[in-house]
């Protein structure tokens, strides 16, 4: 692979993770010049711990061929959905896939090369070159030598180590800390099983506070080989826990079905479920994926919405070269193409994370039981960050007498200022001299939320 320091390029990546390599072929597509670069070697690409499940609408909304051969480990018709007692079981169908990560990540590098990204593998990049207020480039060490790439914009796409927005000076808004509670600590193996799965192309989601407090439990079968499966669990951070794995081997390996089962691959990370960086944007910066917090709040996918994050990227970054402006105001319209695309409705689901955190087994279990929420409620909150009135009508005949109307409540406010916050993020600023008016009012949201559903 060829490569030449101190060269100028149009766009630096950092990370060719889903959205660094998503977004090296969407823009070299455009004719932009880009140097993506990597600390893994490229038989690694794309290779972190995932469940690997990704909705097939994502590859239409982005324009990136969906997997198929080597690159798709499994089709997807439907998820099992099951309440804590396991006695009530939702079918919710809905089409995706099981990834191979690894090779698909590998033929989007690939075809980014062949549009004319120039990718370096096994470079380390420290932090970003800054001069006058704006990001010039990268610094990096590849095998012992030191390296300086220069460059009009560079995309922080460096997942959960956020490489580049950790060094830069702290009073840029685009540099915001991460608490601790808006993240799952998530850990999973891929396993060999000894008998057949039933059902193999519906990925299942158990929800049990006992086994998995604020996150759930997964098993999502890799249906192209019968008797494999991702299993693994995920739990709130920043609450003393413990570590995932430790739940799942008591709670979740313990069972019949993965007995004698063996261990092809194991693995955890952390998963930022939040609302968007404040801004994705910066003076001569852009940050998309996990590093811009671009996960779904309350399933903790984030491929998906990470390729959604590099097209955004890449419209904004078109359109900075056509007002030839690189820096904040310039690349700003990537945070309102993102929140049309994806983080209105992101914001939106990080109430509702919130509120499913506060509820008990018991509440979970007598909603499902019930069927406040049905398949069809929950399809629609999940892809749409809203909950439909009926919902509320039905509650409210479920609860009549029942001495629950707390949860009616708080139902009904959650829907409130999830509309709310889907309608602040619409009314996103214009420009970054607008940024504290609306983050202030945000925070106000934020803050009113908590105080009504504690
Ligand atoms: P990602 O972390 O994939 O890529 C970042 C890249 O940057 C890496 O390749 C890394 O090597 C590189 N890098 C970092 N620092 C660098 C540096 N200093 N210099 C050079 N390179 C550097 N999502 C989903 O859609 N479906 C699912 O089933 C799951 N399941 C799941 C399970 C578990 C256990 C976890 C932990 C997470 C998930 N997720 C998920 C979330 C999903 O994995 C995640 O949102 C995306 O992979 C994020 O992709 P990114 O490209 O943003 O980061
Ligand atoms: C426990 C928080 C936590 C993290 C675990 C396993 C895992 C990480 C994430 C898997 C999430 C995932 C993609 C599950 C598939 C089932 C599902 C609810 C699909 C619906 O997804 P979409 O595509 O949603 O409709 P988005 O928001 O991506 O559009």
């Amino acid at each position: 692979m060829s490569f030449s320091a101190e060269r100028k390029y149009d766009v630096i990546i950092v990370g060719a993770g889903v959205a660094g390599s998503s977004a090296a072929y969407l823009l070299s597509s455009k004719g932009f010049r880009v140097l993506l670069l990597d600390s893994k070697p490229f038989a690694r690409a794309g290779d972190k711990p995932c469940g690997d499940a990704i909705g097939k609408h994502h590859f239409d909304e982005v324009g990136i061929k969906p997997p198929s051969n080597e690159e798709l480990d499994g089709y997807v018709r439907g998820i099992y959905l099951y309440s804590p007692s396991e006695e009530v079981v939702l079918r919710i169908e809905g089409e995706g896939y099981e990834i191979n990560r690894v090779r698909f990540t590998q033929r989007l590098i690939n075809d980014a090369m062949n549009k004319g990204t120039e990718y370096l593998d096994e470079v380390n990049v420290s932090e970003a070159i800054i001069e006058n207020g704006f990001v010039k480039g990268v610094k990096a060490i590849r095998k012992g030598t030191y390296l300086e790439f220069r460059s009009n914009v560079v995309i922080d796409a460096s997942g959960n180590s956020r490489s580049i927005l950790q060094r830069l000076p702290r009073e840029w808004p685009i540099v915001e800390s991460l608490d601790p509670r808006d993240t799952n600590i998530a850990y999973r193996e891929i396993r060999r099983l000894k008998k057949d799965i039933e059902d193999p192309e519906y990925i299942r989601i158990y929800v049990n506070n006992k086994y998995a407090p604020g996150g759930y439990w997964w098993d999502f079968p890799k249906s192209k080989y019968t008797n494999v499966s991702n299993i693994g669990l995920g739990i709130q951070g920043g609450m003393g826990y413990g570590h995932p794995r430790d739940y799942l081997y008591k709670f979740v390996l313990t069972r019949e079905q993965y007995r004698d089962s063996t261990i092809i691959e194991a693995g955890g990370a952390l998963v930022p479920t939040r609302r968007p960086l404040l801004t994705m944007a910066w003076n001569g910066i852009v940050a998309i994926g996990d590093a811009a917090f671009t996960v779904n709040p309350v399933h903790g996918g984030g491929k998906g919405s990470a390729m959604l994050a590099a097209k955004a990227a890449t419209l904004a970054i078109a359109k900075a070269y056509e007002e030839n402006d690189f820096s904040a105001r310039g690349l700003w319209s990537v945070n309102r193409i993102y929140h049309e695309l994806y983080g209105a409705k992101q914001a939106s689901l990080d109430l509702f994370r919130i509120f499913l955190q506060k509820l008990s087994d018991d509440d979970i279990e007598y909603g499902l039981r019930k069927r406040i929420m049905r398949e069809s409620d929950l399809y629609e909150t999940s892809s749409y960050g809203v909950i439909r009135r009926s919902v509320f009508d039905k509650l409210e005949r479920v609860l009549a007498g029942l001495g629950r109307p707390s949860l009616l409540y708080k139902l009904v406010q959650v829907a409130h200022y999830m509309d709310k916050i889907r309608e602040l993020y619409r009314r996103y600023p214009d420009k970054p001299e607008e940024l504290y008016k609306w983050k202030t009012e945000l925070e106000r949201i934020y803050r009113e939320f908590h105080e009504i559903i504690s």
